[in-house]
């Protein structure tokens, strides 16, 4: 066990390290509080005895200190006369483990520091058996997605800008889950139960449902979570089954995600191109590496977030921005889309500006039937 023991007195300080020594712990020394902070910054200790009078600054500065930098150190308070109101104050946030007054036996501090130490223990086992209740019963959930059939794929129609006509759906991941009711509680619960492989199947399988049953000349928008992507070989097996309508599904890869700077996923996406399924960047605007992303990723179709989207009538740069984008879209060959189109107001100036696709309310909320 690491113990810090922060006293000014001299002959305290040895008296208590050989006493701990004599205990088995290992002690650090601090002769006033800016030496106990640079220890506690280098060092991480099981407990800490701290005096309350120090060369500053002082044993409850120490201790708040130690609270945020050391959660689970054990931290007692040494003192003879103290300011009462000032140290209950702290007990009450926490800062202070167990109080020990001075003068003082060995004895009452080891006894004091035993109750504190057993205390952390039981109620790190009591967290950590919940924790583990939580996560059991969070994979059940899960689990249940699947075997009962509660996962299933809503659609949302694109429209071309101009006529209105429907060119195709995006399909958006639902649940009937009582609890996990949500498309991100369950990509979330996926992502901490490794199941992202599993659902990205189910996805899968409900796009070619969806295919048989579409006219045949629409297109269907997927969104594939960036870790799908880290594993060529699963989007391979997982999309194989697709081939003969490759050139209907567009995969959406959202720019929203930091695990797109992390993964490798340029071999999955090479695979898919070269496939005939085309790639589009989904939300466009709201990440932090958009231009580099669309730089690599080279997509048929850009996405533009809704932060963009909402009230680009009435803003004026939002509209250069997406009249940029349409501008970049004809000399690369892919489409614009905007999603998230609420009001005719901003279909208008969509058209206005160029854009080839919207998608959003205004146009139909994502439905289970076609
Ligand atoms: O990240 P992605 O673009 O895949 O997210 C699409 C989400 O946006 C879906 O959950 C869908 O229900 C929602 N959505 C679709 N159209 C609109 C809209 O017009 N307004 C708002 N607020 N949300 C929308
Ligand atoms: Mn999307």
């Amino acid at each position: 066990m690491h113990v810090l023991v922060v006293e000014d007195d001299e002959n305290l300080r040895s008296v208590l390290r050989a006493a701990m020594e004599h205990k088995g712990c290992e002690v650090a020394e601090a002769r006033d509080g800016s030496e106990a902070l640079s220890r506690i910054g280098t060092q991480e200790f099981d407990a800490a005895v701290v005096d309350y009078h120090l060369p500053p600054p002082d044993g409850l500065e120490v201790l708040r200190q130690l609270l945020v930098r050391q959660p689970r150190c054990v931290r007692v308070l040494m003192s003879g006369a103290l300011d009462l109101p000032v140290v209950m104050d702290a007990v009450n946030r926490g800062e202070v483990t167990r109080l020990v007054a001075k003068p003082f036996h060995l004895e009452a501090l080891f006894s004091a520091l035993e109750e504190a130490l057993s205390e952390r223990t039981r109620l790190e086992q009591f967290y950590s058996r919940a924790h583990q209740d939580v996560l059991q019963r969070e994979r059940r959930e899960l689990e249940s997605c699947f075997n009962d059939c509660l996962l299933q794929l809503a659609l949302q129609p694109l429209v071309e800008a101009a006529s209105g006509a429907i060119q195709g759906y995006e399909a958006l991941l639902r649940s009937r889950h009582p609890s996990l009711n949500s498309p991100s509680r369950v990509i979330a619960a996926a992502e901490t139960h490794e199941m992202l492989g599993p659902l990205a199947d189910r996805v899968a399988a409900g796009a070619a449902d969806w295919l048989r049953q579409m006219p045949p000349q629409r297109l269907l928008f997927l969104n594939a979570h960036p870790n799908e992507l880290a594993d060529p070989l699963a989007v391979q097996r997982r999309f194989e089954p697709l081939l003969p309508s490759a050139n209907r599904l567009v995969i959406e890869i959202t720019e929203r995600s930091s695990v797109l700077e992390q993964t490798d996923w340029r071999n999955a996406i090479v695979w898919l191109v070269e496939a005939g399924f085309r790639i589009a960047i989904d939300d466009l605007g709201s990440g932090y590496n958009s231009l580099s992303v669309l730089a690599e990723l080279q997509p048929a179709f850009m996405k533009v977030d809704m932060s963009i989207v909402r009230n680009i009538d009435r803003e004026e740069r939002k509209q250069r921005l997406v009249e940029l984008l349409t501008r970049f879209a004809q000399a690369t060959d892919s489409r614009v889309v905007l999603e998230g189109i609420e009001t005719e107001a901003e279909a208008e100036a969509a058209r206005r500006l160029g854009v080839d696709l919207l998608q959003g309310y205004l146009f139909g909320r994502p439905s289970l039937t076609l």
